[in-house]
């Protein structure tokens, strides 16, 4: 059954009004839409403080699945506790009578990411092929979950692999604890990937060992610039960075939630704080100063310089050794050429593509170490293997061209993924105003990343999808929540529902109602969805 009829099937049988969605009957309309509602006959099941938690898995269950299954199942217990105020007790492979929210693995389910959710009158079953796809199943019940569940199947898989928004720490920087939050907006979106963006000109935010400075100088700047590059500046000392067990911390909270993190080491351009600690890697040899102003900046690491080679690969062994991702993001973006132009120890290498010797050194680290690169789409112009991921950032047109070699593509398109973007006309009271034009909740939403117009070899090429939060101007973690929220509501159908169910209408029903979620959690969230809630008279957060 397609959405729209399974949408008047609910509203007619179930009597649950669109607009009257309260947590007494669940109305399945969750958040990514999944791929297939099929209502059933039959009594609901009623869920109350008698309702067990029971995981189970298969007679093959390694340890790590059955303690994954055994962390669904908290999961499960916090959920039910935050949305119903019930606190119901777990079980281990014991289905007994009573009413049960049971967890199991099902090898018959193909996909890796997929869960079939099934509610009958004796309870409600999540199964998965691994414990990830349980707990998306998780999160769709964790959004519709009330003390009546009329019976239901719903099947669901992703349509993209690779789910993901990005967050620069470097522009501002943000807590751990705020990291984590961003990171339960991911779980709860069914999104797969943290692109951590690090270091940037304006502060190094990652603790490397082997270079202290980065921290103790390079994560500070003096001061920083008002407003979009104004003439002033705020002199106000700014600084953070995460020290390793940190990050160790938060690359294990991704984990849980089924998350991996990208790191990414923005290199060989955005190195501005890197060059204040270390001005020998510069081909000017400085003095440099950590960023005031935002941009791009002539001044990047000295390729000619082996000092700068041996900079990136021992930064990297320390990034490696933090993060378990295969895929490793290296930058590439916005480095001009003038310093190389001029620098005898750059010419002197005699390539036809400075940038290009540099990313190839580094992909061939990462290859001896097992893992990948993902770099910036710029990286396309000046040299790059196809065992190199491409994000493609300037437009779709990088993408195409990139997956058209046989490069992996994950788009995020300032067209319709940058959430750092502003998102109406009327800027009066936006906190944040930049970008080039507005990026609305509709345009997120009529994203569409693999056209049928492309080569299907090269479609399979596109494997997912990024919404990216620049930070230039996101100066607290309100602005955080106020610039993704709902705009990442709309990128996670983008990423994971069928194209042909994606309807903006049906899709702003659904996002009105989510809001209250996002209310009981108390996330800052922009309204210009509903105009009417917009206070006339102050800043709507
Ligand atoms: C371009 S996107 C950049 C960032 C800025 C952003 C602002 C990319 C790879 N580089 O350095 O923060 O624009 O929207």
């Amino acid at each position: 059954m397609n959405i729209k009829r399974f949408l008047s099937v609910a509203v007619l049988t179930l009597g649950v009004g669109l607009h009257a969605w309260s947590q007494k009957t669940a109305g399945y309309q969750v958040i990514p839409m999944p791929q297939s509602i099929v209502a059933q006959k039959g009594d609901p099941f009623v869920l109350n403080d008698q309702t067990v938690i029971v995981y189970v898995s298969n007679k093959q269950a390694t340890v790590e699945v059955d303690k994954a299954m055994k962390r669904n199942a908290a999961f499960v217990q916090q959920y039910v506790q935050e949305e119903l105020g019930l606190g119901l007790d777990i079980q281990y492979n014991k289905v007994k009578k009573l009413p049960a929210i049971q967890l199991a693995i099902n090898p018959k389910l193909t996909a890796a990411e997929g869960y079939r959710l099934t509610v009958d009158a004796k309870g409600i079953t999540i199964e998965g092929a691994t414990p990830q796809g349980v707990f998306y199943g998780i999160q769709t019940l964790r959004k519709c979950v009330a003390e009546t569940m009329p019976a239901v199947v719903i099947s669901d898989q992703p349509r993209f692999a690779y789910r993901s928004m990005m967050l620069d720490c470097a522009r501002h920087f943000f807590s751990v604890d705020e990291v984590k939050a961003y990171i339960d907006m991911l779980a709860l979106h069914n999104m797969n990937r943290f692109h951590w963006h690090l270091t940037d000109d304006q502060g190094w935010r990652i603790e490397i060992k082997r270079y202290p400075r980065l921290t103790e100088f390079g994560s500070k700047r003096t001061g920083t610039v008002i407003g979009n590059n104004s003439d002033i500046d705020d002199h106000i000392p700014y600084g953070g960075f995460y020290t390793q067990e940190q990050i160790r911390e938060v690359v294990a909270y991704a984990q849980e939630r089924y998350i991996t993190i990208i790191p990414e080491i923005d290199m060989p351009g955005h190195t501005l704080a890197a060059l204040a600690c270390y001005p020998e890697l510069g081909c000017t040899g400085g003095p440099y100063e950590v960023g005031h102003r935002w941009g791009v900046g002539y001044d990047v690491l000295c390729v000619g310089n082996p000092k700068s080679l041996e900079f990136a690969k021992n930064v990297l062994t320390e990034v490696l050794d933090l993060f378990p991702s295969e895929t490793i993001h290296i930058g590439g973006d916005e480095t001009p050429t003038k310093r190389w132009d001029d620098c005898p120890k750059c010419k002197a290498l005699g390539v036809k593509s400075v940038q290009g010797y540099f990313t190839s050194q580094l992909e061939q680290f990462l290859a001896e170490h097992g893992r990948k690169a993902l770099g910036w789409d710029e990286m396309l112009e000046r040299g790059v293997s196809t065992t190199t991921a491409i994000m493609s950032w300037r437009g779709t047109k990088p993408g195409f061209m990139a997956a058209q070699a046989g490069h992996d593509v994950v788009m995020s398109p300032l067209t319709h993924c940058y959430f750092d973007y502003y998102q109406t006309k009327n800027t009066n009271y936006e906190p944040s105003v930049t970008g080039m034009w507005p990026i609305d909740v509709e345009k997120v939403y009529s994203f569409e990343p693999a056209p049928d117009s492309i080569p299907a070899a090269a479609r399979e090429h596109i494997i997912g999808v990024q919404g990216n939060l620049w930070a230039e101007h996101v100066i607290n973690f309100d602005v955080v929540q106020y610039q993704v929220l709902p705009r990442m509501s709309a990128l996670a159908e983008v990423q994971w529902s069928a194209p042909e169910q994606k309807d903006f209408e049906l899709f702003k029903e659904r996002v009105t109602r989510f809001t209250t979620f996002y209310d009981r959690h108390g996330w800052k969230y922009a309204l210009h969805l509903w105009p009417e809630r917009i206070p006339q008279d102050r800043w709507h957060f």
